[in-house]
């Protein structure tokens, strides 16, 4: 086994995908924090009867402009499950394709796999008070995507940056969540089914989002002078970002049309655009 050589390999193949920003880290360091989810199974499934050795960590930057609607960064590009998630996928093949002995097994966000972490603990980027991998070309503005495999690595011991903590976030918070509960996320509220509560309405209208929430993101300096740089996978052009009543008549590869056109009218209703206002 000759680990320089098979790096080599996996970072010409990332790079051949536009996956030049990505690092490595050790399985180990994560196999007591991973998250039980629908994809957790997968996981065990590719590696039986032994555990993976090694997680790469990609970033897909998504900003394209500054622009601050009712609608968050993230989804104003094509939803990056599918978008990102195929970039990944052809590129866990073609690492199968070169190093036939070994499995790679590609996940972004339906993941057992502590995505910001793994992220840090991959030299990517550090950990900012609002929970989110900052990296110092693109700031927080990146999706997280892995591909875990068998290969063995050498990894050196690494421990987790934090960020400056100047706590900008935690006073723009509208939903006073940094360093405590997500429960009041504005980002976690608009995906709420069925009705919300008047502290949760109240805090929508607060927050001004019709969908997700960015406030913690467009606060921290250290996203001041975040490069501007989409991976290609996301097109050329951003979706408007103001969500409309209109707007909800094609929500196919959106980001935020897995809840339904139900739940994004109503949160549309709570910001009063339907009246006019
Ligand atoms: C559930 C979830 C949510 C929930 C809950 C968020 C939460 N943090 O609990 C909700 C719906 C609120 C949400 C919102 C958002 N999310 Co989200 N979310 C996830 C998801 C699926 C799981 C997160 C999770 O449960 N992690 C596990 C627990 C343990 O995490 P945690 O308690 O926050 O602990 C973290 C930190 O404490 C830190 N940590 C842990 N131990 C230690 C120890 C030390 C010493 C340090 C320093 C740090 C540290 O790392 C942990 C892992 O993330 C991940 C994808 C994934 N598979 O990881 C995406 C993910 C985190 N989300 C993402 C995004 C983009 C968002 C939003 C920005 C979307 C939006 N604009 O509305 C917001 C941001 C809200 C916020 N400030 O966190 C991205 C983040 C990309 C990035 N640059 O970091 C991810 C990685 C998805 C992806 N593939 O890109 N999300
Ligand atoms: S705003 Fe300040 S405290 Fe919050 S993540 Fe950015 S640097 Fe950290
Ligand atoms: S996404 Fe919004 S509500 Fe959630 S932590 Fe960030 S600023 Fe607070």
């Amino acid at each position: 086994m000759n680990i320089t050589k098979n790096k080599k390999i996996i970072d010409k193949i990332l790079t051949a995908h536009e996956l030049a920003l990505h690092g490595y880290c050790d399985f180990d360091m994560l196999k007591d924090k991973l998250i039980t989810c629908r994809a957790s199974l997968s996981l065990f499934d590719a590696f039986s009867p032994d555990l993976p050795n090694t997680i790469i960590c990609v970033l897909f930057p998504y900003c394209f402009d500054k622009l601050q609607g009712n609608l968050s960064q993230y989804a104003r590009v094509p939803d990056y499950h599918s978008s990102a998630g195929a970039v990944l996928e052809n590129a866990a093949k073609d690492l199968k394709s070169a190093l036939p002995k070994y499995n790679f097994l590609s996940f972004i966000d339906n993941s057992p796999i502590p995505e910001v972490l793994a992220a840090a603990l991959s030299g990517l980027g550090c950990v900012g008070d609002n929970g989110l991998l900052i990296n110092p070309i693109y700031g927080s503005w990146v999706f997280i995507g892995t591909i875990v495999t068998n290969i063995p690595f050498d990894m050196p011991p690494v421990s987790i940056a934090k960020c400056t903590q100047c706590g900008a976030c935690s006073t723009a918070c509208p939903g006073g969540c940094i360093g405590k509960s997500r429960d009041t996320c504005v980002s976690r509220i608009s995906q709420n089914k069925g009705e919300l509560s008047q502290d949760q309405i109240a805090l929508l209208q607060k927050s001004g989002m019709a969908w997700g929430c960015d406030r913690c993101q467009h606060i921290c300096p250290l996203n001041a002078n975040a490069l501007i740089n989409p991976h290609p996978c996301f097109g050329d052009k951003p979706f408007n970002p103001d969500l409309t009543d209109e707007s909800l008549n094609d929500l196919k590869g959106k980001a935020y049309g897995w809840r339904g056109v139900g739940v994004l009218k109503r949160n549309i209703s709570f910001l009063g655009r339907n009246k006019g206002e």
